[in-house]
């Protein structure tokens, strides 16, 4: 029976639960009114005390309550993973808004009014599970779809391609990007001559590192991340034809991504930022979105295009192929318990149901092995299949036995099929009932160690995605590149990038070369690649650039991303002793109303004496908080309050970085004197000395839906912080 407690935890006016929640509910304690006991249900009188031979003795060895508990603890943690360990997850379900029968025969994806629940792990790549939310770092994106047909695993990333082609290259990169081994530093960080060494001699990798150098790899939120299949897969429908599909998430909130300076200030102040923002959101019914989009592609064409369907360092443009909008993916309840859901919940791309299948693509191929691999090591043997939150809602029954920590209680004398004395069961199933066959591709080869030809064009979607951005875009390339090899030790390496950029760019190679201090090479030097032994070192250079068929991609760049809402946005209202209630109350109304989350900061904690002598709590203190923890600031009047506030260091800094980074401030009142202490101009954002603030208000919530004011950019160095 599920506890009082649990169902208290679950949100209020849901629909009827999902069958996993039920599922689940089977495993959730309800430790509420009950007496503590041992593993064994042995109640236990004393907890205080281990059992010794005396008051001032020693300890028992006898003491089986002490061992039993102390052992518990010793084994208390798993490996973590060795990619992807840092995470944080969330349940939902997701929803199609139309039959999807045109394409597949995947019985989730053709009832609209069906809704089939999922879990989602986000992660980062690179850092360990105690690592900073805001690295900069590729992250995980991955879905458990539990539906009535098995599980369907959609295991992919928020940047849409890879910085590899083959899964052999895999260990390398990771141990590249990982701490160096013999120090282990840097933590979480690419920013390090492995990483680079790697990268500046393959050049495939340019498409990602244009990806990772930009804001993408910096999200403001897990929930303002788009998310890729990154892979191309297979849909097929009930007829047996197949069509290439790519996968995407498109988030409700749009893409959003902080600042590189913000980043390293919130890994001090908060380094759970991120998945402190998806735990309260969710908590407070602000439930994330997306949409789920294909990229539908007919088999005829899969050598229309002038890079492979099969690599996995080059996207489908959008202007070449369009993407259909065809389901919502909504999270609408936080874990009960990180271990038990977050940290054990396994992944895999081959988790499969009929009329989704995977492609050739020689990464994907690599992972269809790792996956299963790796939870043997995690999970510590074959059952992780059989932990709650990865179990199938869809029954499982098969011939497969025993192992570590089994927990099925597989009944009957007969372990194996075909069988007569088990009535033949379990049966296999017909694809009328539901049972996955593989689609019948065609192979023909001859066994090599090769690639296609056109996985040999390593820039031309490099360069596309440079073109595709906006100027402050481009800016922050070039400073995170900057940033990058300016923290290498290895001048070879440094140099050996640029020529590389060079490739994509020669402008780009300019402006980071410069703030290097490097001329970028005349001519791209020859590259240096990592060849196989015994090959022939032209095939393996890069083909000549092609000209892209897309010049520029609207959908690459984040300029022109959803910017209509203001919901769940933080907003920081200053204040002191001696605030002026009324605006601190108005503006506090058209925020909530909004759907934005307003918090008082203040120079101390507990509560303010406003200007009309009443009282305001206090959420933070300059103390606690950092302008970066939040969206944008108000600064409302009050003498005394906004005197305290001009002559407070702490806050005269909020200030002064909130308009660094581009963000919302507005000021009524009195309130402009903190712009004049923080040398903010007054004229470049939004204040109103008297009067009504409706006006004010209005323009704030617009301004903080824009995300960020990128013009002020240039102008915001020039104050100092
Ligand atoms: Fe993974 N990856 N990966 N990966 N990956 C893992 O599996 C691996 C790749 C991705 O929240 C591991 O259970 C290989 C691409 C996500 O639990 C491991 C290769 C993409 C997650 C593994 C890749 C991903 C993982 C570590 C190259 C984007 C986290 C723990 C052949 C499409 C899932 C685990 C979660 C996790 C191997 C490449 C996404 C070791 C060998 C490309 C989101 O099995």
């Amino acid at each position: 029976m599920p506890s009082k407690k649990a169902k208290a935890n679950r949100p209020a006016g849901k629909a009827a639960r999902s069958s996993k929640q039920e599922a689940l509910d089977q495993f959730r304690e309800d430790p509420e009114g009950q007496l503590l006991t041992t593993d064994q249900g042995l109640r236990v009188n004393d907890d205080q005390n281990s059992l010794k031979a005396g008051p001032r003795g020693p300890s028992l060895l006898e003491d089986f309550i002490l061992r039993e508990k102390i052992t518990h603890f010793d084994h208390e943690r798993i490996p973590e993973r060795v990619v992807h360990a840092r995470g944080a997850a969330a349940h939902g379900y997701f929803q199609v808004e139309r039959s999807l029968s045109r394409y597949t025969r995947a019985a989730f994806l053709q009832d609209p009014s069906k809704r089939t629940p999922v879990f989602v792990r986000f992660s980062t790549v690179a850092g360990s599970r105690g690592s900073s939310d805001l690295a900069r770092d590729v992250r995980g994106f991955a879905v458990k779809f539990y539906t009535e047909e098995g599980n369907f695993d959609l295991v992919g990333n928020n940047i849409p391609v890879f910085f590899i082609q083959d899964a052999v290259k895999f260990p390398d990169l990771i141990h590249a990007v990982k701490p160096e081994p013999h120090n282990e530093i840097p933590q979480a960080a690419s920013a390090h001559d492995t990483f680079w060494d790697f990268i500046s001699l393959m050049p495939e990798s340019m498409h990602m590192i244009m990806w990772v150098m930009s804001d993408r790899a910096i999200p403001r939120s897990l929930r303002m991340m788009e998310g890729f299949g990154v892979h191309t897969f297979r849909l097929v429908d009930t007829r047996g034809t197949a069509r290439f599909v790519k996968f995407h998430w498109k988030p409700k909130l749009g893409v959003h991504s902080v600042l590189w300076d913000e980043a390293l200030k919130i890994s001090g102040k908060d380094p759970d930022f991120h998945r402190r923002d998806l735990w309260e959101a969710i908590a407070a019914g602000a439930y994330p979105e997306w949409e789920l989009g294909l990229q539908v592609i007919e088999e005829a064409d899969e050598h229309k295009f002038a890079f492979d369907l099969l690599d996995p360092t080059k996207l489908v443009p959008e202007e070449q192929v369009p993407v259909e909008r065809v389901g919502r993916l909504v999270l609408d309840r936080n874990p009960d318990n990180f271990f038990a859901e977050t940290e054990q919940v396994a992944f895999h791309p081959g988790h499969l149901v009929p009329g989704i299948e995977f492609t050739d693509d020689p990464l994907l191929q690599g992972r269809l092995f790792s996956y299963t691999d790796t939870q043997l090591t995690r999970l510590g043997g074959p059952n992780f299949h059989e932990i709650p939150i990865n179990r199938p809602v869809a029954g499982m029954h098969n011939n497969q036995r025993d192992g570590h920590m089994r927990q099925n209680i597989n009944v009957g004398r007969v372990a194996y099929h075909p069988n007569t004395l088990g009535g033949g069961c379990p049966m296999q199933a017909g694809r009328a009932a539901g049972g996955f066959a593989t689609h019948p591709v065609a192979m023909d080869g001859r066994k090599v160690r090769e690639r296609g030809e056109k996985f040999f064009d390593h820039f031309s979607q490099a360069t596309l995605f440079w073109n595709s951005q906006s100027d402050p875009e481009k800016q922050h390339i070039v400073q995170a590149l900057r940033f990058e090899l300016g923290k290498l030790e290895a001048a070879a390496v440094r140099e050996r990038m640029v020529g590389m950029l060079a490739q994509v760019d020669r402008t780009l190679a300019g402006q980071v070369a410069e703030g290097l201090g490097l001329a970028v090479p005349k001519l791209a030097g020859p590259l240096n690649l990592s060849v196989p032994a015994d090959a022939d070192p032209k095939k393996f250079q890069p083909i000549a650039l092609k000209q892209a068929a897309v010049a520029r991609s609207e959908a690459l760049s984040m300029a022109q991303t959803v910017k209509d809402s203001a919901a769940t946005r933080k907003v920081a209202i200053l204040a002191a002793h001696g605030v002026d209630q009324d605006a601190v109350g108005a503006m506090q109304r058209a925020l909530l109303a909004a759907g934005a989350v307003p918090k008082i900061v203040a120079p101390h904690g507990g509560s303010l004496k406003t200007g009309d002598g009443g009282a305001l709590a206090v959420d933070f203190t300059f103390l606690t908080v950092g302008s970066v923890l939040f969206d944008a600031v108000f600064i409302p009047g009050g003498a005394p309050s906004t005197s305290a506030l001009a002559g407070d260091a702490a806050a005269v800094l909020f200030v002064r970085e909130t308009y660094k980074h581009c963000k919302a401030i507005a000021a009524t009142g009195t309130g402009l004197a903190v712009l004049d202490a923080a040398g903010v101009d007054a004229r470049e954002v939004l204040t109103r000395r008297e009067g009504a603030n409706g006006q004010l208000t209005g323009a704030f919530i617009k301004a903080i839906a824009q995300h960020r004011d990128w013009s002020r950019e240039a102008k915001a160095q020039t104050v100092p912080a």
